[in-house]
């Protein structure tokens, strides 16, 4: 990032930034301190003695370093960025200028997160990812807090906590650890068929992203965009990432989750730390407020997406993080997102989902953060100007000046006075009804949507997700638990749940009440994802002593100049000896890392090298089971024979492409455009053993 690309948030930020290079040692109150390593003893051998104020304040400091973690999402990244309309195309609809002003740069904090796990869970477990936006704008700050997956698992508010209960590890022994795959949450999906839509995505490879810049992000809810007469239109929020929706599979996921649980906070620092930065595009769906009524599920319920192809997506800008926190702690953990966090503008709907969520975010921040200043932390005060009449509590941090903490005043010049027509006006609605516990019939329909999303799945896409119910229910130890679930899929579709029952042993359903709709969205598949870069994609090299060194040299200059990062991978660390004599430093020791930490593998020629790796069961097992996980496969002369021995056959048109020595430049375009692929999921695997 160069200075230009300063945002006036970041420069707020330089206010609390402390730079401790160069400096003294001293307690909180700014005395120096001679000694930390050896507490005040009375002798050399005797007890510790309380005229020790350094120990004390250190160790007291220690005792209280903690904070509840989220009691949801409390695993998560974050980075800081910006947001840029592309142009002011949205200004008849909204009064928000971070929408509509071209070129304004408003910046943003982002942080990604996994929901049911907890602060030191793994990144790549079976999940909804959070995308929770927070634009400092100069209207004040809006906080966009959506997820990776358009819906959600419930229709009301009031049933988050039974949900997150049931999700969370059991409450007898605090087992599983960051695991829908188990007893309660299931029991809890058969007993509220409003679930299934969302269950359905979480079954799929959404739910394991390969990246937070490759997942696309969703405000999820029906909002509002209110324009300067206050007139509303009701809008959808999505991100899209511009590398493209990748997924990891299965197997892969979790075997990161032990090689390195910080796989997807590890992707996205380093990317911002190459330079690489992650972008996406804000989209919105718009809907008249006259066509309320117009479709087939109620829009207030956010257990439904409209289809793409009923209300095409209307881009408006783009996002981009480029700067790293400098302290996890800091800005990562004390970020406060709350869904009434809006600008004028932009206004709620009674969807009953998101009238809960405006009571518990504010609530939430009140205990994890210790009270209501929290807006004060540095990462979460606004760029625009604050002035109200809230005074004390915990942690104040500002010095309002003047004896009136009230209003009307007529001492300290009357102010801060209200904007008088000029501040955040709420959307004008006339309501009026009869007190009611009742849900509307209008919510009533849970399968048409999961139908629509089996029937827009490809062939593999659709292996996947019966492999994951199979996973999931396999887990599950009450059996009427596991026949209840396949009796909801049934309404979903007769073959999907016969498959889910044949791989779980209960008894396959009958007919389901009602046939499969038929009907589709093909853009909730992620077949048909453009193949069109290599940026930032992880390719291994695997090496030993007589590699051909120039092959490698030039093949990993190649694949670095279209973005790639590209690793040397030997038995050992440090360097081995080309062919030529030549020296090739080495990335990583085998050992120390795997195969699902790459997108690619490339084995290059080079006899004394490829015969040592042919007796090295790493470096084997290393090839299988990156085709077995459907990775782009690249061999060079003599390198080939490690494939056989993987049993990984030649296949050009599957993502596995082998060369003789000479045609090396066919051989390149071959192997990008087989990792720009991302994966080959329709290959034969089962008889890999890896
Ligand atoms: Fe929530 C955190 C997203 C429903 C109550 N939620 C939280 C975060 C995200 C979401 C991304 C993490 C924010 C961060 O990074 O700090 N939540 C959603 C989405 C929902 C949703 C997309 C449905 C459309 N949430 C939801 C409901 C409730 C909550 C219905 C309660 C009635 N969510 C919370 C919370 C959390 C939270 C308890 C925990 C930590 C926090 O707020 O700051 O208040």
């Amino acid at each position: 990032m160069t200075s230009d690309d300063r945002t006036a948030k970041d420069r707020q930020l330089d206010a609390a930034r402390v730079d401790k290079r160069d400096s003294v040692l001293t307690t909180d109150q700014g005395i120096p301190v001679d000694d930390t390593d050896n507490s005040l003893k009375a002798g050399e051998r005797g007890p510790t003695i309380m005229d020790d104020f350094h120990f004390r304040e250190k160790v007291t400091h220690f005792d209280h370093e903690r904070i509840p973690e989220r009691v949801v999402h409390a695993r998560g990244s974050g980075a800081y960025g910006y947001f840029e309309p592309y142009d002011d195309s949205l200004a008849t609809l909204t009064k928000a200028r971070f929408l509509t002003t071209p070129g304004l740069r408003t910046p943003v904090f982002v942080r990604f997160s996994t929901v049911a796990g907890s602060r030191g869970s793994a990144d790549t477990v079976r999940d909804v990812r959070g995308f929770a936006t927070k634009f400092y704008t100069e209207e004040g700050n809006y906080d966009l807090v959506g997820n990776n997956m358009p819906v959600f698992f419930i229709q009301d508010g009031v049933k988050f906590p039974d949900f997150v209960h049931a999700v969370k590890p059991e409450p007898d022994n605090e087992i599983p650890q960051a695991s829908s795959a188990h007893d309660t949450l299931w029991d809890f999906v058969q007993l509220q068929p409003e679930t299934t839509h969302m269950m359905m995505w979480l079954m799929s490879d959404r739910a394991l992203p390969r990246s937070f810049r490759m997942m696309q992000g969703f405000g999820v809810h029906t909002f509002r965009l209110v324009n300067e007469e206050g007139v509303g239109t009701f809008v959808k929020f999505h991100w899209t990432p511009k590398l493209g929706k990748r997924s990891l599979v299965w197997d892969e996921t979790q075997k990161i989750a032990g090689k390195d649980p910080d796989f997807n906070r590890r992707d996205l620092w380093e990317s911002i730390e190459m330079g690489a930065y992650p972008e996406w595009e804000l989209g919105v769906q718009l809907v008249p407020e006259e066509d309320e009524f117009a479709f087939d599920f109620d829009l207030l319920d956010a257990t439904k997406i409209i289809p793409e192809e009923r209300v095409p997506l209307r881009p408006v800008g783009r996002l981009v993080l480029n700067r790293n926190p400098d302290n996890f702690f800091a800005e990562t953990e004390q970020v406060a997102f709350h869904l009434a966090n809006v600008v004028p503008g932009i206004d709620f709907t009674n969807d009953p989902l998101l009238q809960g969520r405006l009571f518990s975010y504010l609530d939430t921040q009140l205990i994890r953060l210790g009270g209501p200043n929290f807006p004060q932390i540095p990462v979460n005060r606004p760029i625009a100007a604050v002035h109200n009449y809230h005074r004390d509590a915990y942690h104040q941090m500002r010095i309002d000046k003047g004896e009136a903490a009230y209003h009307p005043n007529s001492l300290d010049g009357g102010g801060p006075t209200p904007a008088d027509g000029a501040g955040y006006q709420h959307y004008q609605e006339k309501v009026d009804g009869w007190k009611i516990k009742k849900r509307s019939e209008s919510f009533a329909d849970h399968y048409g949507q999961a139908t629509l999303f089996w029937n827009s799945m490809s062939d593999w896409e659709r292996e996947h997700i019966v492999a994951a119910f199979r996973f999931e229910l396999g887990k599950v130890k009450a059996r009427h638990v596991q026949e209840g679930v396949v009796r909801n899929l049934n309404e979903v579709d007769h073959d999907l749940a016969v498959l889910v029952a044949e791989g779980i042993g209960v008894e396959p359903p009958g007919a389901p009440s009602r046939p499969n709709h038929g009907r589709s969205s093909p853009a909730l598949s992620m077949d048909h994802e453009p193949a069109d870069t290599i940026a930032t994609r992880k390719i291994a090299f695997l090496v030993a002593d007589g590699v051909d060194a120039s092959q490698v040299r030039c093949l990993m200059t190649e694949l670095t100049l279209r973005g790639a990062v590209c690793e040397t991978l030997a038995a050992h660390g440090g360097v081995v000896r080309g062919a030529g004599g030549e020296d090739v430093m080495v990335t990583r020791a085998m050992p120390t890392t795997a195969s699902v930490l790459y997108d690619a593998v490339m084995v290059p020629g080079g006899r004394e090298s490829v015969r040592a790796l042919a007796e090295d069961g790493d470096a084997v097992h290393f090839v299988s089971e990156a085709y077995k996980h459907g990775k782009a496969v690249g061999a060079i002369g003599e390198g080939a024979e490690l494939l056989d021995l993987a049993r990984v056959a030649p296949d050009a048109a599957r993502g596995v492409i082998v060369t003789g020595e000479a045609d090396t430049e066919g051989f390149l375009e071959a192997f990008v455009r087989a990792v720009a692929a991302h994966r080959f999921p329709r290959r034969a695997t089962r008889p890999v053993p890896a």
